[in-house]
């Protein structure tokens, strides 16, 4: 427990008291919150609350804070990608666990609970495009969580060793680990609808996920070598952005997440979502109703 009164370059307040990049007061900030990469996608979440109390924005970092049937959630915009991850989930447990006045960190934590609506691409065919997809696991190639002390209880080791053993892994990249899911929201947000998935959380949309548009591939085989890697006869199911980072740091911080994916591409049949807004709002209705259940 810090007793010591946190300094003024660590926790970066505002003149009027708010956390510097999500430009949030304490007050402003509900104990639900769901996350969206795209600042545009807030909009297509709160127009579905009751009503709306507090909008807020800096930079990529875009919140609107409202009631769904009665519950109170936050909506919160992360940008793309692991290293705005680091950023937003330190800030929202500041606005919970740190007292502003006097900065220090409050004897009775706060545990919120954080789920990402987020958009994916699929890495087998039997996952097509516009399929949701709730992440059980994440396998984190981004190297925020290796920053931090007291990973060992977090991270499955067994799980990433196989996974870095079947990709003949590059040691020149970060190392890979994995996170699992918070098992109550897991249970809450599941149904026949949503498959489970073993989620690749990469730190680059082109060449770390294996895209090549002009620059070439330093392991052309890499996303080959995903496809084909099976752990408890499982394959892993999908790429994004932010998916392990979140486990990794909510554990960490002792919060709640988990990543609810709409399937807007499918890399092993080359396909693109006719309607992606559509694939999305659907998953937001139903992330929505699933909350409040
Ligand atoms: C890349 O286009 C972005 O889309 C996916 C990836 O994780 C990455 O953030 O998620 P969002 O649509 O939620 O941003």
């Amino acid at each position: 427990m810090q007793l010591e009164s946190i300094k003024s370059s660590e926790l970066i307040l505002t003149p009027e008291g708010k956390i510097y990049h999500l430009n949030l007061a304490p007050s402003e900030l509900a104990p639900t919150i769901i996350t969206v990469g795209d600042p545009g996608r807030v909009e297509m979440v709160s127009k579905y609350f009751d009503s709306i109390e507090v909008k807020a924005e800096h930079r990529e970092f875009k919140t609107h804070t409202g009631t769904y049937q009665g519950k109170r959630i936050s909506v919160v915009s992360t940008g793309i990608g692991p290293d705005n991850i680091d950023i937003v989930f330190n800030e929202l447990d500041a606005l919970v666990n740190i007292d502003f006045e006097n900065r220090t960190i409050k004897k009775k934590l706060t545990s919120l609970d954080i789920i990402r609506i987020g958009t994916s691409g699929s890495l087998t065919d039997e996952i097509e495009v516009d399929s949701f997809l709730i992440s059980a696991i994440g396998i984190g190639l981004d190297n925020v969580m290796h920053y931090y002390n007291d990973i060992d209880t977090i991270f499955e080791r067994d799980f990433a060793q196989k996974f870095i053993d079947h990709t003949q892994w590059n040691p020149d990249n970060s190392v890979p680990y994995a996170v699992k899911a918070d098992k109550s929201l897991l249970d809450k947000l599941a149904s026949e609808k949503t498959f489970k998935g073993i989620t690749i959380t990469n730190v680059g949309f082109y060449g770390p996920q294996g895209r090549v548009l002009r620059a070439r591939l330093r392991d052309e085989k890499l996303n080959e070598k995903l496809t084909s890697f099976r752990i408890d006869k499982k394959k892993i199911t999908n790429m994004e952005m932010e998916t392990a980072t979140m486990y990794g740091m909510s554990k960490l911080l002792g919060h709640s997440a988990i990543s609810m994916n709409a399937i807007i591409a499918n890399r092993a049949t080359g396909s693109f979502s006719k309607n992606s807004y559509k694939t999305i709002d659907e998953l937001i209705r139903y992330t929505l109703e699933k909350i409040v259940q």
